[in-house]
């Protein structure tokens, strides 16, 4: 019988008995040194191939460039710099720090530049949040195969730079200003308008990602992160600050990152990402070599705050069971989860469903298109299910 949380059994590790290890025979490794030098930067072991990100065909052109998260393959909640998740609307910018300049000027009593240098001098801080594109994944099928391809385009990092409105307040913001529109430098000179109210809670500028400078590829040498929103909004390679009475309806905020509404109306300024999650083991294109217990694992996050808590169903949604949050729980970041489940060789079909501290529940996809009609593209949060066969292989359960 299949099972799940309380009723699973206990997990333990399936280990082979060490009688037949022929007594612990030493591995040609343990006789002889090791790799003569010490590396400059370290590399994964040329034994992983699997932890790479997912490259799209036709999609690497620098006008419309992505690729995606390896989720299934990753442990825990923080997404190593090489694997984040990437989106280019004009390639990526080879910027000299020593030339780039960040200006902050419009409804201010001190406009002000910036040289990088000037910038590490305000007070730094390091919180860890998550970074989503709205288009993750899109209303649309085809639906992927993996983890990565249905829900890759989030990455989480601990983030290190200076709160937006610390330098809001060396600027000095005029009472008529309600909106900033941030601009990048690369040649897509992407712009979006941001609400005064976020820029003075949580927003970041941000010139470190886990402990090194930004990579090229997430906007090095400053980016905005703007935590729980868009990631179309956390603009990299960020060179302008223009604070404002009005937003800029923009072309990312009109012609794109809006979505039609089964009445003709446009949903415009839909900033923030709802809550989700995502099983990523087992997760498509992986397969259970055994029958017994096994760890199911995912995470789950919200735009909106914490994450109080993640059911898993193997039956479809028929039953739920309460998953064990892995600890730190953080305030827009990602959040792992992990539940024992009992496989018996027969057919299942896996999910999670997240609630966040608002009580927001995370909806299936006949629910959000119930409420938000068949024109819409972005901001697809529902639940995704995974099918196990009797032979153990795991696919999409999304046909
Ligand atoms: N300047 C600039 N900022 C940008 C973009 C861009 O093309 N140019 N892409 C945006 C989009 S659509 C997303 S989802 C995030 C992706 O950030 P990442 O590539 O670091 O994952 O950056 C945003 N910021
Ligand atoms: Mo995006």
């Amino acid at each position: 019988m299949a099972g799940i949380g309380a009723s699973a059994k206990a997990l333990t590790a399936q280990a082979s008995e060490a009688a037949q290890l022929e007594p612990l025979t030493i591995p040609e490794w343990t006789k002889s040194w090791g790799a003569p030098t010490a590396s400059p930067y370290g590399k994964p072991s040329e034994f992983e191939t699997l932890a790479i990100r997912n490259m799209y065909p036709g999609l690497t052109e620098p006008m419309s460039a992505y690729s995606t998260t390896p989720l299934q393959e990753l442990d825990g909640a923080i997404t190593p710099n090489g694997l984040f998740y990437e989106r280019h609307h004009a390639g990526v910018p080879a910027i000299d720090p020593e030339q780039h300049k960040l200006v902050i000027h419009g409804l201010v009593d001190r406009p002000l530049m910036f040289s990088m240098d000037e910038l590490r001098q305000f007070p730094s801080v390091s919180p860890i949040f998550f970074i989503e594109c709205s288009g993750n994944p899109s209303f649309l099928p085809p639906y992927g195969k993996t983890a990565a391809e249905v829900s890759g385009l989030v990455s989480c990092a601990q983030w290190t730079g200076v709160w937006l409105k610390t330098i809001l307040e060396h600027a000095g913001v005029q009472p008529s200003a309600t909106w900033i529109i941030a601009e990048g430098a690369d040649g897509a000179a992407m712009t979006r308008s941001i609400p005064m109210e976020k820029c003075l809670d949580d927003v970041l500028v941000a010139y470190s990602q886990n402990g090194e400078r930004l990579r090229p590829e997430q906007g090095y040498p400053v980016r905005l992160v703007i935590p729980g929103y868009e990631g179309n909004m956390s603009i990299k390679w960020l060179r302008r600050l223009h604070v404002t009475a009005q937003p800029g309806h923009t072309r990312e905020e009109t012609a794109k990152y809006t979505d039609l509404m089964a009445d003709g109306r446009s949903r415009e300024f839909s900033f923030v990402m709802e809550c989700k999650s995502i099983v990523t083991y087992p997760s498509g294109t992986h397969k259970l070599s055994r029958k017994g217990t096994h760890e199911m694992r995912g995470i789950a996050w919200s735009g909106n705050g914490k994450i109080t808590h993640v059911d898993v169903s193997i039956d479809g949604g028929n039953t739920w069971h309460e998953a064990v949050l892995q600890e730190p729980v953080m305030s827009k970041a990602l959040t792992a989860f992990r539940a024992p489940f009992e496989w018996d060789g027969e057919e299942l079909i896996i999910m999670s469903r997240a609630v966040d501290e608002t009580g927001y529940v995370q909806p299936t996809l006949e629910q959000m298109v119930a409420a938000r009609g068949k024109n819409s593209f972005y901001h697809n949060n529902s639940i995704q299910p995974w099918k196990v066969s009797a032979n153990g292989e795991v696919t999409n359960g999304r046909a």
